[in-house]
């Protein structure tokens, strides 16, 4: 239809170790706050949010993956289908620094192995207790460029909006179809 307007959908998946803010950074960006007490997630929570880039609207399916252990085996069937992913880590916990390479390792295989991924390091309004140079050590292994990295803060906002506009860019980039006729909504 002439004049038609095309609503592109992708599935952005949240990953890193229990506690490093992954709710509370979604809450942010589509609720505007950020929960102020720890709600463990159990399983997976999804919320479905529209946002733009470059003025075409798209569909995000945010899939917010549990951190604890316990949920282990049930999130390989939760990463099928990624178009994306942010993986977090707490700049005061260089455990969940290293855990990056475990999520990612998991995240690929479930995957299109060059699916996008945005690393951001959260909390950055506390006093940071990881290393640089550690930092770019683990990007290096997990395959990851030095521009694809940000600190962020559930609590006070800082690069929230910045971390999901970047990666629902690289996105469409790599899985926008150029006349956006995946889904019509008129
Ligand atoms: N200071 C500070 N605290 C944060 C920030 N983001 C999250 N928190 C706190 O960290 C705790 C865990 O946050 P959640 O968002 O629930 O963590 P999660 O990664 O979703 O944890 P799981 O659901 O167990 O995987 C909560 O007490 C949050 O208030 C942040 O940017 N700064
Ligand atoms: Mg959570």
């Amino acid at each position: 239809m002439a004049g038609a307007r095309f609503l592109q959908s992708f599935k952005l998946t949240i990953i890193g170790d229990p506690a490093v803010g992954k709710t509370s950074l979604i809450s942010k960006f589509t609720k505007g706050f950020a929960p102020n007490k720890y709600l463990i997630t159990i399983g997976v929570h999804i919320t479905t949010y529209q946002t733009e880039v470059n003025t075409k609207k798209i569909n995000l399916s945010i899939f917010d993956i549990a951190g604890q252990s316990k949920y282990h085996l049930a999130r390989k069937q939760f990463f099928s289908g990624s178009n994306g992913a942010l993986a977090l880590f707490d700049l005061t916990s260089p455990q969940s620094l290293e855990s990056l390479n475990t999520w990612i390792n998991e995240l690929r295989e479930s995957n299109d192995p060059n699916i996008p991924v945005i690393v951001l390091g959260n909390k950055s309004d506390l006093k940071q207790k990881v290393d640089l140079d550690d930092i770019n050590k683990v990007l290096a292994e997990i395959n990851v460029s030095q521009d694809r990295f940000l600190k962020t803060s559930a609590l006070d906002g800082s690069n929230v909006k910045k971390a999901f506009q970047q990666i629902s860019s690289v996105i469409m980039g790599q899985y926008g179809s150029v006349n956006g006729k995946k889904k019509s909504i008129e």
